[in-house]
C-alpha cells in the first residue's frame, strides 16, 4: 500500500508583489500527474492547506481544483495548519467524508481516527489538526502552558496496537531531543524553544506525516517525517519533495519524489557587469549588486532581463534597496494605501474610518513639517 504525504501548501501566497497561484497550480498539476503513476490507496496533507485563514477567491478556485484532482485518484485526508482558519476548513465535514475527503481543521477530545485497508494491508491514521495549548485548555478544561503539555494530554488515550501500522499526522515543530541530532534540528531548538514538542512521545507510530517546517527533513533515528512546501516560498528553501509512504506486510518505507517548479527563486550577487551577462531568466530573482560605483539605470535593465525580479540590493555605499513596489507605494497618498492594505486582508474600509485616517495623516504631516 502506497500512501503519499504533502504539506505546506499555502495556497494565496505572495511573493513581494507576485502572485504565485501561476506557480502552484503548475506545481499541484505535476504532483496530480506523478500520483497518476505511483497510484496511491490515499494522500495526506498535513496542514497550512492555504496562507491565510480568509483565503482569497482565486485561492479557494485552485484549492476546489487540487483536492477534486486528487479525490479522483484517492482519498484525501487533510489537517489544519497554523496558516488556515481550521473552522473553515471544516466546512461540510461530514459530507466531505462520504465523499472520500477527510478533513480535520480543530481538535476534539477524541482524536480523528481512520483505516485505510488494501490488499490485506491495514493502517490505522490518526489526525491532530494544529492547536494552540490555549485551545487545548480550554477543550479539555485545564491549564496547559506548552505544545508539548497539551499534546501530551491529548493522545493519552490513544489505543495503539503495536500489531498494526499507526501513522500520526500533526502540524507541529516537534524536535528530536535525543543526542545525535544534526545541525538543521539543532537550529529549529533554538528557534522554537517554546512550541517544541519531542518526538519521544511518538515512539509507538511507524509513520509521523508532519507539517509546519518547509524543507523536506527526517529527523533522524525516528519515523518522523516533514516533507516540506511544495514550492520554494523563502531564500532558505532547498530541493523540493513529496513523500511516498510505501507499507509493505508491515514493513514502513519512505521515498522522495522530486518537484520542478514553474520558476525558481534564487539570489544573484555580482558586480553589474557580470549579473548582466546572465541568461535572461523568468525565475524569482534577488540581485545583490557589489559595485562600488552608482550603476545607471540598473533597475530597468535588470528588469528587462529578469521580469520576476524580487529585490535589488544595492551596495550600501552606494544607495539603498530597491523593490518593485516602491515606486508604486511612493506615489499613492497614505491613506489610500491603508484602504489597500485593509482590503487586502478581506476587511472593509468605511467612510468614517477613512476620515479618521486622513485627519490622522494630516496631522501627522504638518506635525512633520514643523520639525523640518
Ligand atoms: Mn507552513
Amino acid at each position: 500500500m502506497k500512501l503519499v504525504h504533502l504539506s505546506d501548501l499555502h495556497i494565496g501566497k505572495r511573493l513581494n508583489n507576485y502572485s504565485l497561484l501561476e506557480d502552484q497550480e503548475y506545481i499541484f498539476k505535476q504532483i496530480i500527474e506523478k500520483l497518476e503513476e505511483i497510484k496511491p490507496q490515499a494522500t495526506l496533507i498535513a496542514g497550512d492547506i492555504f496562507d491565510r485563514s480568509n483565503p482569497s477567491e482565486e485561492s479557494t478556485i485552485l484549492y476546489d481544483k487540487f483536492i477534486t484532482g486528487l479525490r479522483n485518484i484517492a482519498p484525501v485526508y487533510i489537517i489544519a495548519g497554523n496558516h488556515d482558519s481550521g473552522q473553515r476548513l471544516e466546512l461540510f465535514k461530514n459530507s466531505l467524508h462520504q465523499s472520500g475527503i477527510h478533513i480535520s481543521g480543530k481538535c476534539t477530545k477524541e482524536i480523528d481516527k481512520f483505516t485505510i485497508e488494501e490488499d490485506g494491508e491495514c493502517v490505522n491514521l490518526y489526525l491532530v489538526p494544529f492547536f494552540s495549548p490555549r485551545e487545548i485548555s480550554l477543550l479539555l478544561e485545564e491549564e496547559f502552558e506548552t505544545y508539548e503539555q497539551a499534546f501530551i494530554e491529548l493522545i493519552k488515550d490513544l489505543d495503539i496496537k503495536e500489531d498494526e501500522v499507526n501513522i500520526l499526522m500533526a502540524h507541529q515543530l516537534f524536535v528530536n531531543t535525543s543526542k545525535n541530532m544534526d545541525e538543521n534540528e539543532q537550529q529549529v531548538i533554538e528557534i522554537g524553544e517554546l512550541e517544541q514538542i519531542s518526538i519521544q512521545h511518538l515512539e509507538n507510530f511507524d509513520y509521523i506525516a508532519l507539517g509546519h517546517l518547509h524543507n523536506s527533513q527526517h529527523l533522524k533515528n525516528t519515523n518522523a517525517y516533514y516533507c516540506g512546501t511544495p514550492m520554494k516560498y523563502t531564500i532558505n528553501d532547498r530541493d523540493k519533495y513529496f513523500n511516498v509512504v510505501d507499507i509493505n506486510e508491515g514493513k514502513v518505507e519512505v521515498e522522495r519524489v522530486k518537484l520542478e517548479p514553474l520558476r525558481d527563486l534564487k539570489v544573484l550577487e555580482g558586480d553589474f557587469s557580470d549579473i548582466i551577462l546572465h541568461e535572461d531568466s523568468d525565475d524569482y530573482i534577488i540581485v545583490n549588486l557589489t559595485d562600488k560605483k552608482v550603476v545607471d539605470n540598473a533597475k530597468r535593465k535588470l528588469q528587462e532581463k529578469f521580469p520576476h525580479i524580487l529585490q535589488l540590493k544595492f551596495n550600501a555605499e552606494v544607495e539603498s534597496t530597491w523593490n518593485p513596489q516602491m515606486d508604486k507605494i511612493l506615489e499613492e497618498q497614505p491613506v489610500d494605501l491603508l484602504e489597500s492594505f485593509y482590503k487586502a486582508r478581506g476587511r472593509e474600509f468605511s467612510l468614517e474610518e477613512r476620515e479618521i485616517a486622513t485627519e490622522m495623516f494630516e496631522f501627522l504631516e504638518s506635525e512633520s513639517n514643523e520639525a523640518t
